[in-house]
């Protein structure tokens, strides 16, 4: 199988939104959520993920967060694809700002921690049922 680069550079017809009013009907929810999550979430775990454990998380959290620009960015294109998501280069601006949230999380809340959580679903680099710790090893890259 040979794989190519597209070659067009025009999106499909369609009643797609265009990108920056998706961005723009989100921005006041974003920065609402962001403000209460950083202002109002002192626990790592409901700060950090949606699904700790396999449990439902309802708080405000970070990677829902996260998730919701994946989807707003281009108007649910590309970018709601892990699998491209990471050629665009707004991809690592965006991620630059989850660690820069991450970050000032982190001042604000110093004595919170990761709690050993069983990872419920699995991941590209963690089989079902890893222990997720602060004991947690760094990712082997192997393919790299
Ligand atoms: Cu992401």
């Amino acid at each position: 199988m040979q794989l190519s680069w597209p070659t067009h550079r025009r999106r499909s017809p369609g009643p797609q939104p265009i990108p920056y009013v998706c961005v723009n009907q989100q921005v006041f929810s974003i920065l609402a959520t962001t403000y209460q999550l950083l202002t109002a979430v002192t626990d790592y775990t409901n700060f950090s993920c949606t699904w700790p454990g396999g449990q439902t998380n309802t708080a405000n959290n970070i990677e829902n967060i996260h998730n919701g620009i994946h989807s707003f960015i281009g108007g649910f294109g590309h970018m709601a694809f892990p699998e491209m998501a990471g050629f665009d280069p707004i991809f690592w601006m965006h991620h630059a700002q989850v660690d820069r949230l991450l970050a000032m999380w982190q001042v604000l809340n110093q004595n919170s921690y990761i709690v050993p959580t069983v990872n419920a679903f699995g991941s590209y680099y963690e089989s079902v049922g890893t222990v997720d710790s602060g004991n947690t090893g760094k990712i082997e890259w192997d393919w790299i």
